[in-house]
């Protein structure tokens, strides 16, 4: 059984920098180059989602991964993925994360309604700032429960 945790979003949104401090990592997060496998953490770089050409490279490791993690940043009116993704993917384990709650003028609950214009659940759906921490512990048990069933 796969335990990849897939992190799809934007340019920006912050993937690599979520990944990092899940994984407690003090590297300087660099722009993501190409699809990147971390311990059980996908990263794939932002063009992926936003280039429709090519759309099927994130679309090939969702459907092989345990979970997705789509990643909105909460100071962008533009949708992390288009309307409607996830129900692409029928039982799917599917995570929304709005990120960057930290920045001064960002707008958390666009972030959580584009989020569920993508089709994620309310349930599922996280605030966090990978920068300052802020609900990242709730993140951090989300995925460890995840990787334990
Ligand atoms: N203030 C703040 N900045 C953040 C946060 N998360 C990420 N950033 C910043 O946003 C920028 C982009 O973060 P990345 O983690 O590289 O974004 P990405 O989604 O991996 O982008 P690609 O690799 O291009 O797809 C960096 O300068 C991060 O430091 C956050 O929660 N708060
Ligand atoms: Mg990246």
């Amino acid at each position: 059984m796969s335990k990849k945790i897939v992190f799809v979003g934007p340019v920006g949104a912050g993937k690599s920098t979520l990944i990092a401090n899940l994984r407690k990592s003090e590297n300087h997060v660099l722009k993501t180059q190409t699809i990147t496998y971390m311990g059980e953490f996908v990263d794939i770089p932002g063009e992926y989602i936003e280039i429709r050409k090519f759309n099927y490279a994130v679309i090939n490791e969702i459907l092989s991964a345990k979970a997705v993690v789509i990643v909105q940043d909460a100071t962008s009116s533009k949708m992390a993925v288009p309307p409607g993704f996830c129900s692409t993917f029928e039982g799917k384990k599917i995570f929304g994360v709005v990120n960057k709650i930290d920045i001064k003028g960002a707008n958390p609950l666009k972030g959580k309604k584009l989020l569920l214009e993508s089709g994620v659940k309310m349930e599922n759906i996280i605030f966090v700032s990978a920068i300052t921490g802020e609900g990242m512990k709730k993140l951090e048990e989300t995925i460890n429960k995840i990787l334990k069933e």
